[in-house]
């Protein structure tokens, strides 16, 4: 009988797919950033449920994807401990098998949130047999756990409705803020543009890579796919650089040579909190 079984030295038998739609969803959620929170305090909230590195499986059943999330770093503690405070229990109520990459940029160069994306793609990979990757901001936080952080059969942007632009989708080519690859979609677009230093263009990029490559984008409705934004100033060497924009009307001449087939990078440190993995990288700034 199933007792036995248990008691005895064999195998867990393997555990039933995860429903398509979670049951555990709650819907639209309470999120400020008034709340003084430090990353000690999330520690303690959320830690024991964790496994080092940030990462988590649902207990009962069987993962749909193996999802890594990516986000770009340099110097934004509290916009980091907001995020994992609220979004630690929205991956989890989603049932996926996940972790959590903090890409920290080393240095005070100029900074290059593309590479440190395909930074992201290639570490994760090493550690886990990841299929679907959450490109996102630090400072991006959804109000409403049904927007699945989940790869669907096309490229899919999930900040769709940030309440930084009135809730409403700023172009219908933007692909910015929180956006998700399979492993093989982003292979398909040979990754991000690694040559987009300071801020802008790079998510242009990407969106029209996409599209050399033959496949479109997807997104959630837009009641669903509601965001926060925590609010910021432009930070220090991540200045507005005019040769980006410049640089998005020739993405089809890049993007054989330019991507992760030509990225090279320095692992400076990796350190497992139990939040987060913090991988801290030389991205070469000129
Ligand atoms: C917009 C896009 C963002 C990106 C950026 C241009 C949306 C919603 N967001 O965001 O995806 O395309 O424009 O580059 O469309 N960061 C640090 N430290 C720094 C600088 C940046 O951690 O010193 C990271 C952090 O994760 C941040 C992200 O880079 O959220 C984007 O930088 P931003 O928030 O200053 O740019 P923003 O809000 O204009
Ligand atoms: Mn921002």
């Amino acid at each position: 009988s199933r007792k036995t079984a248990a008691t005895s030295a064999q195998p867990a038998p393997p555990l039933d797919p995860c429903p398509d739609s979670p049951l555990s969803l709650v819907g639209p959620l309470l999120v400020e950033f008034e709340t003084i929170r430090s990353l000690q305090w999330v520690r303690n909230q959320l830690g024991s449920v964790l496994q080092q590195g940030g990462r988590h499986k649902p207990p009962d059943c069987t993962a749909r994807q193996k999802v890594a999330v990516i986000i770009p770093f340099r110097n934004r503690y509290e916009h980091l401990t907001h995020w994992l405070y609220y979004l630690h229990p929205v991956l989890m109520r989603q049932q996926l098998d996940y972790g959590v990459y903090v890409i920290n940029q080393d240095g005070d160069g100029a900074f290059n949130r593309a590479k440190l994306m395909n930074i992201g793609f290639v570490e994760a990979l090493k550690e886990y047999d990841y299929d679907c990757f959450v490109f996102s901001d630090v400072d991006l936080v959804p109000i409403d756990d049904r927007n699945l952080y989940r790869c669907s059969d096309h490229p899919r942007h999930l900040s769709v409705a940030i309440d930084k632009f009135n809730y409403r989708l700023s172009s219908v080519t933007a692909f910015g803020g929180v956006s998700l690859l399979t492993e093989e979609q982003f292979l398909k677009v040979n990754g991000f543009s690694n040559t987009f230093w300071g801020w802008g263009g790079e998510d242009d990029d990407l969106y029209n890579r996409i599209i050399v490559r033959g496949m479109s984008i997807t997104r959630p409705d837009a009641g669903i796919a509601k965001y926060k934004m925590i609010k910021h100033g432009r930070d220090l060497h991540n200045e507005v650089n005019p040769e980006n924009a410049v640089k998005t009307k020739k993405t089809a001449e890049n993007i054989e040579t330019d991507g992760l087939n030509s990225l090279n990078f320095t692992v400076k440190e990796i350190l497992k909190d139990v939040l987060f993995t913090l991988i801290s990288v030389d991205v070469q700034a000129p």
